[in-house]
């Protein structure tokens, strides 16, 4: 068999159970924001300043996809919300199975936001729907501004970049504007947000983006079913 008819066979199974993940998300209300970037961009840092910005009583869970290892969950574990691994054992991204098996034993209901951490990776990710409301995208400034033309599928799909690691500005050579301007030359219009993890500059941004996309996405499912 050539590499290509199986190659869909496996993105059309995967699309199908997206769809149906989607579906549940949509029926409980769940909004769900699939991370992808490179190993080391910033993904869990990122959702570890985001946690901790949120009151106890936001009902938000994780799912962390890695290789190997349980790090990132037990990162994750420590601001109270629930959090599970997904260890991939060699698969160099999430698919929509993975998500829904980890989802089996966990009721839904209880929630109003998923947030799923891929695997780190800027390439398979981005064939692979999860069933999310948005993909975002990581990218540091240590990785060079021309990723956005080099790996264009992600920057393409994904709603928003997030520009991390820009307390090293000073110390590499990336220029941000021309990031900027091959992010919005492969998705014009894209949103963008510059964040330091470290520092805590623009997460104030990034936290405002996800409160607005979370209540749009509420819009659309009070929206959905009758389409008034
Ligand atoms: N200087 C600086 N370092 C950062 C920043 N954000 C993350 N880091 C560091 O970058 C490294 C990788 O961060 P992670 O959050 O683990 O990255 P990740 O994308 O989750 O990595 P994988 O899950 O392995 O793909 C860690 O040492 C972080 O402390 C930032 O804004 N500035
Ligand atoms: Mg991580």
């Amino acid at each position: 068999m050539s590499r290509l008819p199986l190659e869909k066979k496996v993105l059309s199974e995967n699309d199908r159970i997206a769809a149906r993940l989607r579906e549940r998300f949509l029926e409980r209300r769940v909004f769900c924001l699939n991370f992808i970037s490179s190993p080391g961009s910033g993904k869990t840092s990122l959702l570890e300043r985001t946690l901790e910005r949120f009151s106890p009583s936001e009902r938000v869970a994780l799912l962390t996809g890695d290789i190997q290892t349980d790090n990132d969950a037990r990162r994750l574990a420590r601001f109270g919300f629930p959090v599970k691994q997904i260890t991939t054992g060699g698969a160099c991204h999430l698919d929509a199975r993975m998500i829904e098996r980890a989802l089996a034993d966990w009721p839904l209901e209880p929630l109003d936001t998923l947030l799923i951490e891929n695997v780190g990776n800027l390439v398979c990710p981005s064939s692979y729907d999860l069933g999310e409301a948005a993909k975002v995208v990581v990218l540091s400034v240590a990785e060079g501004e021309d990723k956005p033309l080099k790996y264009p599928a992600i920057f393409f799909k994904a709603e928003l970049l997030i520009l991390n690691k820009t307390d090293l500005l000073p110390y590499v050579s990336f220029d941000i504007e021309e990031a900027r301007a091959y992010a919005l030359e492969v998705h014009p219009g894209m949103e963008i947000v510059e964040v330091s993890c470290t520092t805590g500059a623009g997460l104030d941004d990034w936290m405002k983006w996800l409160g607005r996309r979370r209540e749009s996405a509420k819009a659309e499912k009070a929206l959905a079913p009758g389409q008034a």
